[in-house]
């Protein structure tokens, strides 16, 4: 809607100045991330970029709260919508705080979509998860048990503790954990916030409190570089392997000295890339988020949309000796 009422502006201008219709305004594009600072999202950006300058009449603007908390995007969509930019493309911090500003920005034509991590149904026309849900939570489990032969204790150091992508990776991680994993033994969860210092601080407490720990599983590309870091300082390497979701330009240095064994992520130059180009496309009235809907994501590809209007993409990648060096040039 905030297309048309544009191009009508445009179009009003051109017809006052006898200028081309080339005047009509960028469409823009709010990247929405959990926190600034986080070098995955630094990674999405430059997707994003890639996608504007390929379709051509985008302003893409990153933005996010200095801290991941659903406070500090509440006041960004607000003042997003102030600005009237066409497009909020989110990674939430909470499913549901932020329905509210969402669903105004809705109400004034602005399109949203989730990514990364999502926003409910009500707050959003699409999300897009970078990958399906259950095998996350299996290949974070399978990371750890890979490398436990005997199998162990082993705790979880999460993201904040009401991220959408993470709990519900945990959730699905628990699932399996019984059939598929019977001699790996979860003791806890706890929460960094993807704040380095916090979940520093974490890591070290959940050494201090298992003594018999054998894996610390960090799905968060911030908590798993804290962690590693902690059992590289602590000299644990050998004792506990630290794995997740890890972005191979932080991590390859803990895959070199040993504190992890592999890691796993997909491309996050892609998924920015794709965020942006979907809220792109149902912008411009190009395609409609609706289930069933097969929606281009441009050079990545394609993808559906279910009954809950959220997509898939890829098969997560694992990270070891192996390939690091190589992934760790891109991304
Ligand atoms: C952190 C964020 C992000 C997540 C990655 C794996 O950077 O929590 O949402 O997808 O880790």
């Amino acid at each position: 809607m905030s297309i048309v009422r544009k191009l009508l502006a445009a179009a009003a201008i051109t017809a006052v100045f006898a200028a081309t219709p080339a005047m009509a305004e960028p469409v823009k594009i709010a990247l929405v991330v959990k926190s600034l600072g986080n070098g995955f999202f630094d990674a999405a950006n430059k997707g994003a970029q890639e996608a504007a300058k390929e379709i051509g009449d985008v302003e893409v603007i990153y933005t996010g709260p200095t801290s991941a908390t659903a406070e500090g995007q509440i006041e960004i969509i607000n003042s997003l919508i102030a600005q009237q930019v066409d497009a909020i493309a989110i990674s939430a911090n909470d499913p549901d705080a932020l329905v509210p500003a969402l669903k105004k920005a809705m109400d004034r034509g602005i399109t949203v979509i989730s990514w990364d991590s999502g926003v409910a149904p009500e707050g959003r026309e699409m999300h897009l998860n970078p990958s399906d849900t259950d095998l996350i939570g299996e290949t974070i489990i399978k990371l750890a048990a890979d490398y436990l032969p005997e199998g162990g204790d082993v705790a979880i150091l999460s993201a904040s503790s009401t991220a959408t992508n993470q709990n519900a990776w945990i959730e699905a991680a628990k699932k399996v954990l019984p059939e598929k994993f019977p001699n790996i033994n979860l003791v806890t969860v706890v929460y960094g916030d993807d704040d380095s210092v916090k979940s520093t601080n974490e890591a070290k407490g959940l050494i201090a409190s298992h003594p018999n720990l054998k894996a610390i599983i960090a799905p968060t590309t911030v908590g798993v570089v804290a962690a590693a870091q902690v059992v590289t300082d602590q000299n644990l390497i050998g004792k506990i392997n630290v794995t997740g979701l890890a972005l191979p330009s932080e991590f390859k240095k803990f895959i070199d000295n040993g504190a992890s064994q592999a890691v796993a992520l997909w491309n996050p130059i892609d998924l920015g890339y794709s965020a942006v180009y979907l809220a792109h496309q149902l912008a411009t009235d190009k395609a409609e988020a609706k289930p069933g809907a097969k929606l281009s994501i441009g050079r990545v590809g394609e993808v559906t949309l279910d009954e809950t209007n959220a997509a898939a993409m890829a098969a997560p990648f694992k990270f070891d000796k192996s390939n690091i060096e190589e992934f760790s040039k891109i991304y």
